[in-house]
């Protein structure tokens, strides 16, 4: 297929007339000042990797916005986040999931780090095929054409100690042997372009030996963790082994460029340093943090120094990467009083987070480098201006993630064609199925 676009983001900056021919999942040509040819675009840009997900948590987005007896907290939220969880059957599983990728496609989003426990039945015990709500996710990918990184996650645990796990959790929990097997299953399940990494879930539910038989024994793949989101988590912590969660990782483990540590959000300056000098990715989730009450992310010490990040949708209660950075750079900006924030150099706030939050996703994905460039992957994003006003490609980005009028009107995800006109193919379908299945969780 032929993309002609007014202007596109190269791998050397903007250029404008750019004609763009693809070949299977791949850019097979881009020839900037050529003549209109093919389908017209006006802004085309990488597509973004939404490095974290968990795709079930979009079926009860906006519901848990009442206040309960007390004060309403992170683990209040988990409390009802758990009893929708139990319920789920993997038909209803998939039909949420096919919604959120919908949903995160016609975002800008080409590929999602889909985090994935919620394994079991709702007794707790395995699916006759153990790895079957694995294969749901797998399934809706197929269905919506988003590029998958899985990420099946390990938990063991209920909490430091380690304590036991508590009913709420049975769905998630495995033994390391199950776990590895799971990981084997999934790695059969991949599509070209598809990704398996694996994600011991968190401090809590990974103990350092955990850690360590998982490391040896997956070797070479991307590796997620959430790490430092709640206080509570840190004091926790503390009690337990007299180190703060990222000290306390990133002294019993190799973290390195193939970890990315989700939300990472309480951190001492010693910490910051040591996540920007690891190579590895932070992956910051600023709606759902924002949502969840977790706190702010010292992002300007980390940018810093060359820290690396990325952007993930995790609740999925929104689904909007322009909102995601909009409200990173805001939370800084209500901290610091001042604008422009998290600009490291002059120019553009909204190319450079769109910038760094693209190589970010990226690299914690295990995807290939995000360009508009000959051999590279077909993950591509067309921002479409109503208006026609005649601005840059910065002020384009800068317009779409602060601004209004922009918005994402066609998408590639390795070469799928799946959003044209700013919808993605099946959504009727799916938003359909959606209602249904959510309808029919509701009235349990
Ligand atoms: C999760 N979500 O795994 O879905 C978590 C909550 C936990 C976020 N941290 C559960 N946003 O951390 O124990
Ligand atoms: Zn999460």
């Amino acid at each position: 297929m032929e993309i002609f676009a007014e202007r596109a983001l190269l791998p050397d900056g903007w250029a404008e007339n750019v004609a763009v021919v693809l070949e299977g999942s791949r850019i097979a040509s881009v020839t900037p000042g050529a003549a209109p040819a093919g389908l017209r675009v006006g802004c085309l840009v990488p597509g973004m990797a939404n490095l974290h997900s968990h795709a079930f948590q979009r079926g009860f987005s906006g519901l848990t916005e009442a206040r309960g007896p007390g004060r309403d907290s992170f683990w209040t939220w988990r409390e009802m986040m758990y009893r929708f969880a139990l319920t789920l059957d993997p038909e209803e599983a998939e039909a949420i999931a096919a919604m959120a990728q919908v949903e995160m496609l016609e975002a800008g989003y080409a590929r999602v780090g889909e985090f994935h426990y919620l394994h079991h039945a709702p007794d707790g015990t395995a699916h006759a095929d153990p790895a079957e709500m694995s294969a749901r996710i797998f399934a809706a990918a197929e269905e919506t054409g988003i590029a998958l990184t899985h990420l099946p996650v390990f938990y063991a645990h209920g909490g430091f100690g380690p304590a036991p796990a508590v009913e709420g959790q049975r769905r998630f929990l495995h033994g390391r042997d199950a776990f590895l097997r799971l990981v084997e299953a999934c790695d059969g399940m991949r599509r070209e372009g598809d990704v398996v990494g694996y994600a011991p879930h968190s401090l809590r539910a990974a103990s350092a030996e955990d850690l360590a038989v998982l490391a040896e024994a997956l070797p070479d793949r991307p590796v997620h963790i959430h790490v430092a989101e709640q206080v509570k988590e840190v004091d926790d912590c503390l009690a337990f082994c007299g180190r703060r969660p990222v000290e306390y990782l990133m002294d019993m483990a190799e973290v390195g460029p193939r970890w990315c540590l989700i939300h990472a959000t309480h951190l001492t300056a010693e910490e910051v340093s040591g996540i920007a000098a690891s190579g590895a990715v932070a992956g910051l989730c600023p709606v759902t943090e924002a949502n969840l009450g977790d706190g702010f992310f010292p992002a300007p010490d980390f940018l810093a120094q060359d820290g690396r990040f990325g952007i993930g949708t995790d609740s999925n209660v929104r689904i909007s990467l322009a909102e995601e950075l909009r409200v990173l750079e805001y939370g800084q900006r209500l901290i610091h009083r001042e604008r422009n924030a998290l600009a490291a150099e002059q120019g553009s706030t909204g190319e450079q987070l769109f910038l760094r939050a693209l190589a970010g996703g990226a690299q914690a994905t295990g995807a290939d480098a995000p360009q508009i460039a000959p051999g590279a992957a077909a993950d591509l994003a067309a921002l479409e201006d109503p208006l026609g006003l005649d601005v840059t490609g910065p002020q384009m980005l800068d317009r779409w993630i602060f601004g209004r009028d922009l918005a994402v009107g066609e998408l590639w995800a390795q070469g799928r064609h799946v959003v044209t006109g700013g919808r993605h193919r099946a959504r009727d379908a799916v938003a359909a199925r959606y209602a249904k299945v959510v309808n029919r969780v509701l009235a349990r």
